[in-house]
């Protein structure tokens, strides 16, 4: 067969619409190389995806007591969490209502009430304005108050969304995920490590690169010890007997492990609404090999103290997957949370955050290297081909190509899912 060659004038023709882009997706395949450069598509994700949408921002022991404050940046929106005198979790704009100055500079901080350096107006935990000086007789506090955030805290995951309007199907995928993940008890849990890596590649290359195992068994040696090569997807008429034999023992491993948790009261059985709902969704318990108890580089657990009521070393890890921008992996003794934030058309921030029981001592209940090798591991390999994948979305080479039917179905998930967001509000203009 002949390579097709690549037309000369394709660099300098007129971009296509998002419009006539979006109509001509083909199905089954990638996307076409606009929506992983275009500074227009980005900003129309940016508008369409990220300001319509509930984004995953963290967890509730980010903010674990009263005025203690996380900032999140979504592009040029700053917003902060607070923990407020009742517990409550609130999310506000980070500007302060006098002349705009932002108020809260660092990623964590604590604070009695939020107070702007400019000329000091103060508010409370709850947003309110308690005091701006020399503002005459006539000032009313009451109509300066911060502009709230709306947030919701799905069995400790927080969840936001800048839109005035917020999809209101949030509350059947809390209803959904609650059940799986309540057992591993979020709010009694601390966060022993966060990092932040930059990925040089659009966001939803790493969405994508999340949703699929097909580059696990060579790209990732680390995080084939604990997961199964055979437990995401192969066919068993593309493998040989000992294929077969290891697919058949996934699969009972599977059963067995769905039957434990459900003895044991916690939700097991696959759940999936990555594609057919607003705030998509998926929760899936896969059995952990060898030992079977954690995702570590021996697959057994990395923390002594199991999280909430949990007594069973060997959960498997439970892995959670929401639209658009997060996935999630809960075991026995510790949970690994991540969060992907656009920072231009080919720059990414992956934020992964480590949880373990909140009176876990570091040391004696477990190895803080032990707990994150595997997953700094396999995140700097993941920001490598997303690199990799990215450069060869630039080149006037590349063509939308067609995914695996056995491996890359969530990938289809993803993508259909954003066209259809994106094909959604278009037509409502
Ligand atoms: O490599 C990743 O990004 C992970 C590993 C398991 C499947 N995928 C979600
Ligand atoms: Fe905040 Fe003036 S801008 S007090
Ligand atoms: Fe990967």
């Amino acid at each position: 067969m002949v390579a097709t060659p690549v037309a000369e004038s394709a660099t300098e023709s007129a971009p296509d619409s998002i419009e006539s882009l979006i109509r001509r997706r083909k199905p089954g395949y990638s996307l076409e190389s606009a929506f992983y450069t275009s500074p227009d598509i980005f900003q129309a994700d940016l508008d369409i995806i990220f300001r319509r949408h509930w984004i995953y921002v963290g967890v509730e022991p980010d903010v674990p007591e009263p005025g203690d404050c996380m900032v999140v940046d979504i592009d040029r929106a700053s917003i902060i969490i607070a923990r407020d005198d009742d517990m409550g979790l609130q999310a506000f704009h980070n500007v302060c209502r006098h002349r705009g100055a932002r108020l809260v500079h660092d990623e964590k901080t604590t604070v009695g009430n939020i107070v702007c350096r400019y000329h000091q107006w103060t508010y409370g935990l709850d947003g309110s304005l308690l005091f701006a000086e020399h503002m005459g007789p006539g000032f009313d506090t009451g109509c300066h108050g911060l502009k709230k955030v709306h947030l919701r805290n799905v069995a400790g995951l927080i969840f936001i969304c800048l839109a005035e309007d917020p999809p209101a199907d949030i509350e059947d995928m809390a209803r959904a995920l609650e059940p799986y993940i309540a057992p591993h008890d979020i709010a009694n849990t601390k966060v022993v490590q966060q990092i932040d890596l930059i990925e040089e590649g659009n966001w939803k290359l790493t969405m994508e690169n999340n949703r699929e195992c097909y580059h696990c068994s060579v790209n990732h040696p680390e995080l084939t010890v604990p997961l199964f090569a055979y437990g995401f997807g192969y066919s068993p008429d593309e493998v040989d007997d000992v294929g077969r034999e290891q697919i058949a023992r996934y699969e009972s491993l599977v059963c067995d492990l769905e039957n434990r948790c459900e003895a044991q009261g916690m939700a097991a059985r696959e759940v999936d609404h990555l594609d057919d709902c607003v705030t998509g969704y998926r929760a899936q318990r896969l059995p952990i090999d060898n030992h079977g108890e954690s995702q570590t580089m021996n697959t057994q657990v990395a923390c002594k103290k199991l999280l909430g009521t949990i007594a069973d070393a060997k959960l498997g890890g439970l892995s959670v997957w929401t639209q658009p921008n997060s996935w999630h992996h809960f075991m026995s003794d510790h949970i690994v949370t991540f969060s992907v934030l656009p920072i231009s058309p080919e720059k990414t921030l992956l934020r992964t955050k480590w949880l373990v029981h909140k009176d876990a001592v570091e040391g004696i209940d477990y190895d803080l290297r032990n707990l994150i090798s595997v997953w700094v591991a396999t995140n700097n390999q993941d920001g490598e081909l997303v690199g990799y994948a990215q450069a060869g979305a630039r080149s006037p080479a590349y063509e939308p190509g067609p995914y695996s039917v056995h491996t890359e179905m969530l990938v289809e998930k993803f993508t259909n899912w954003y066209i259809g967001r994106m094909a959604a509000h278009l037509n409502q203009r």
